[in-house]
């Protein structure tokens, strides 16, 4: 039972900043790591808070500020299956976030703790990891003081990559029961993906190595350790070449690599020494997100983002559906952001022939879509995605009694794969094996998977303004509701390009308002990029 004495005692040691308001965003709470001790305190304090609530199922915490600079830290909550918290919480964390004082603090915490009729006597339980920043061990300090203050069971998972932690959770609280997901460990993690890619490569080989480059984060270590669990190449496996790996350099993380920097610049990582035809790929700082590239024949620099990684998913899932005999039961459906790009859309809608839904950014938005799909296929155009099956699905995969030996061959495929994506939520690492599973299945280099449509050029431009937050979207946030004014001067600025189409909304993890543009062309996407940009300057003034 929550001590409120102790924890208005454990909170004076982690005063709030004065002059700072803070909001649960995009992924949680994110800024300058110096100013989040109050709020990481506080996260502890509502993680305790839901787990009670739960009736003492396990909550996690997070601490990782994924694809920002080194100098930030954040921290987010994961729900008991692995999914992000419940968004009707996270107002409570914003009001715990900005109590001014000790006795304002507690007495929120206690009304809430009546609100949400959380029963005082019932326990506890949390679990935690964080990535490789410098900051991380200070804050996580701040979180233990607040579950020892709430008399919290805790168990600390040292360095993770976030969909680990997702992964870890869900076991937690399924293990025993009908749903049980995997061993509780690290080292069950590696295994029950490795198993299924072992399962899903029966019979197929991959062509050539692929090089990761892990944004020299805490994706680096644990994809070299999933590496010990996986078939090398000539076992049938993969030949994965691991670089940007330096976890030691705090300042090496997410700068001139990764998958944020790869997706916004539209080129390589300088270091790297790709060649043509190389299939490359880039993690992000925790290992959520990940983007493939290659330079082709001319040496062009070509991207293969989280639209062609849905693409990819949701067609090979089809062709499954269909040769196991199962098409009937498994209806797929997508679900992109506006980032989308308008080629990967329209190939969806008229080739792939499979329903669409576009939801706000932030995976939270994505993947309760996609539990509306037998098959929900999610991806962000930054990479950050992965497939969910609904457990009718499962069931009906489990279940199915083949009917030749070519439905039982497809069967076999599609359920290791069920196996080997990470359903919590978007993985890196079980993602980066579910592409090259499926390339060696449909037998494709990165030049055939890069033909299936041709995208329309693209800019993703981050403008800073005085105030991101007077920027308000709706409408998926494709319009502009707030300031007034500001959506005419942007559609007259698209009205001028052949198939432009643009938006800017207010970033949820960066102080920063994002905006994007495509055209036709290169030139005119770049154009359209920098006109909604001079918009955005002249509503929110120059920062
Ligand atoms: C986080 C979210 C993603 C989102 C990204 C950028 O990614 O988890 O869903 O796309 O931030 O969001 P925004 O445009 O609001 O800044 P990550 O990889 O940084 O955790």
């Amino acid at each position: 039972m929550a001590d409120y004495e102790k924890i208005k005692e454990a909170s004076s040691k982690h005063p709030k900043p004065a002059d700072k308001t803070f909001q649960y965003g995009t992924a949680g709470f994110r800024m300058k790591a110096n100013l989040l001790n109050s709020v990481v305190y506080r996260v502890g304090l509502l993680a305790a808070l839901r787990s009670r609530k739960l009736n003492g199922q396990t909550i996690g915490v997070m601490i990782t500020a994924s694809h920002n600079p080194p100098e930030d830290n954040g921290v987010k909550l994961v729900d008991p299956m692995g999914e992000m918290l419940e968004a009707s919480w996270e107002p409570y964390a914003t009001e715990l976030a900005n109590a001014q004082s000790e006795d304002e603090l507690v007495k929120i915490y206690e009304k809430l703790t009546e609100d949400v009729k959380a029963k005082p006597g019932a326990p506890a339980r949390v679990i935690y990891a964080r990535d490789t920043r410098a900051s991380g061990s200070t804050l996580v300090a701040c979180l233990k003081d607040a579950l020892d203050a709430t008399g919290t069971e805790y168990t600390d998972y040292k360095h993770l990559t976030t969909p680990q932690l997702h992964y870890l959770v869900r076991c937690v609280n399924t293990k025993g029961t009908q749903y049980e997901y995997g061993e509780v460990s690290e080292q069950g993690y590696y295994k029950k993906i490795a198993a299924a890619f072992k399962q899903a490569m029966k019979h197929k080989k991959t062509t050539g190595p692929v090089t990761v480059d892990c944004a020299n984060g805490v994706g680096g270590p644990k994809l070299v350790e999933l590496k010990k669990h996986l078939p090398g190449a000539s076992e049938g496996g993969v030949d994965i070449k691991v670089v940007n790996d330096d976890v030691l350099k705090p300042e090496a993380l997410n700068s001139q690599c990764g998958a944020d920097f790869v997706k916004t610049q539209q080129r390589a990582p300088p270091s790297s020494k790709i060649s043509s035809g190389d299939r490359c790929a880039s993690l992000d700082g925790d290992a959520d997100r990940i983007v493939y590239y290659f330079a082709d024949k001319d040496n062009t620099f070509r991207l293969l983002d989280g639209d062609r990684i849905a693409t990819l998913a949701a067609s090979f899932l089809a062709d499954l559906g269909r040769a196991s005999g199962l098409a009937e039961q498994l209806k797929i459906g997508v679900v992109q952001t506006a980032y989308a790009n308008g080629a990967s859309t329209q190939y969806v809608e008229k080739n792939l022939k499979l329903p669409i839904l576009c939801t706000n950014t932030g995976v939270k938005h994505l993947h309760h879509a996609a539990q509306r799909f037998d098959i929900g296929v999610y991806f962000e155009a930054n990479g950050h995605g992965t497939v969910l099956f609904s457990p009718a699905a499962l069931k009906a995969i489990a279940n199915y009694e083949p009917q030749s030996p070519a439905q039982k061959n497809a069967l076999e495929t599609l359920r290791a794969v069920t196996e080997l994506i990470n359903q919590t939520v978007g993985d890196a690492l079980s993602d980066l094996l579910l592409v090259e599973v499926i390339l060696a299945h449909k037998g494709w280099t990165c030049q055939e998977w890069l033909n299936t449509y041709v995208d329309l050029p693209n800019r993703l431009v981050r403008v800073e303004v005085k105030d991101r937050n007077i920027f308000q979207a709706v409408d998926a946030e494709r319009k502009l509701e707030k300031p007034e004014g500001a959506q005419k001067d942007i559609e007259t600025e698209i009205a001028k390009y052949t198939k432009g189409r643009s938006f800017a909304r207010a970033s949820g993890t960066e102080d920063a308002v994002r905006v994007y543009a495509e055209a036709s062309t290169r030139g005119e996407a770049d154009d359209l990029a920098a006109r909604v940009s001079a918009v955005v300057r002249r509503y929110g003034g120059v920062a």
